[in-house]
C-alpha cells in the first residue's frame, strides 16, 4: 500500500519512521510520500490562504496549490480521478463521515491513499468537490488542522495490513473488531500493590476464561459506551 499526505507542515509526520509504521516500510509492505503543499505554489511568498468569500473569521486554503498538487501526484486531471483512479484521495476535516473500525478496514483494502491535511478554517470546497473520494473525521472536537487526524487514520490502517501486525497481536481481537470493547488485560506478578490478577484468569480452564473475558467485555461496553448496540439483545442498552 502506498500513503501520500499533503500538508504545510511536513516535519508532522516524522512518527511515520517509528514503530509497526516505520518497520512497514522497512519491509517494502508500505510505501510513504510526505509533500509540502508550498511546493506548488506560484508566488514569492509561496501562499496557500486567502480570506473568505462573504466574510466570517480565519482564512481559507486557496485551491490552485491543491490543485497542481493532486494533479501531479495522480498524474490525472481531476474528471479523470473521478472517473478512474488508482488513487483514493481524503480530505481531512471535522466536517466529514466519522471515521471507526469499519472506515479503517475499508481504507486498508485501497492500494493508494492520499491524505490531504487543511489548515486554517479548511480548503476552498471546490477542491473536495473535485477531487475528494472521502471527507474524514476522527471524533466530534477541533484540532487546529489535518495532520494529526491523517497520522491516527494512517497507523489505524497500517496496521490491519496483511503481515504488519505479528501473530500474537492478531486485530481480531481489537477493541470494535467485534463490536464490543475489550475485556482487562494482565501479566505478572500475580499480586501488585495489593491488586490480585482475577484468579480465572489464573486457573488453566480456557472454557472458563473465554465466558468471564466476554462478560467483562458486555459488562464494559454497556457501562462505558451506552452508544454501541448490545451484541445480547439487539437493542440499546
Ligand atoms: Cl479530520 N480535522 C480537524 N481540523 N479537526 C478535526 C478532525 C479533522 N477530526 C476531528 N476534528
Amino acid at each position: 500500500m502506498r500513503l501520500d499526505f499533503v500538508t504545510i507542515f511536513p516535519d508532522y509526520f516524522a512518527p511515520l519512521e517509528l514503530s509497526l509504521v516505520g518497520k512497514a516500510r522497512e519491509r517494502g509492505d508500505l510505501q510513504v510520500g510526505v509533500h509540502d503543499l508550498r511546493t506548488w505554489t506560484d508566488d514569492v511568498h509561496r501562499t496557500v490562504d486567502d480570506s473568505p468569500y462573504g466574510g466570517g473569521p480565519g482564512m481559507i486554503m486557496k485551491p490552485e496549490p491543491w490543485g497542481r498538487a493532486l494533479h501531479e501526484l495522480t498524474g490525472q486531471s481531476a474528471d479523470e480521478h473521478r472517473a478512474s483512479s488508482a488513487a483514493r484521495i481524503v480530505v481531512l476535516t471535522p466536517a466529514g463521515r466519522p471515521f471507526d473500525q469499519a472506515y479503517a478496514a475499508d481504507l486498508a483494502a485501497s492500494p493508494w491513499l492520499i491524505f490531504c491535511c487543511g489548515r486554517y478554517e479548511g480548503i476552498d470546497a471546490r477542491v473536495s468537490d473535485a477531487w475528494a473520494d472521502d471527507e474524514i473525521s476522527i471524533g466530534d472536537y477541533v484540532l487546529a488542522g489535518g495532520e494529526a487526524a491523517a497520522l491516527v487514520i494512517a497507523e489505524a490502517v497500517a496496521r490491519l495490513l496483511p503481515g504488519v501486525l505479528g501473530n500474537a497481536e492478531s486485530a481480531g481481537d481489537d477493541s470494535f473488531a467485534d463490536g464490543l470493547l475489550e475485556a482487562p488485560a494482565y501479566t505478572r506478578p500475580p499480586e501488585w500493590e495489593g491488586r490480585p490478577v482475577p484468579e480465572v484468569l489464573r486457573s488453566g480452564d480456557h472454557g472458563a476464561i473465554a465466558s468471564w473475558r466476554r462478560e467483562q467485555s458486555l459488562l464494559r461496553t454497556r457501562q462505558r459506551r451506552p452508544d454501541l448496540p448490545d451484541p445480547t439483545t439487539g437493542s440499546q442498552t
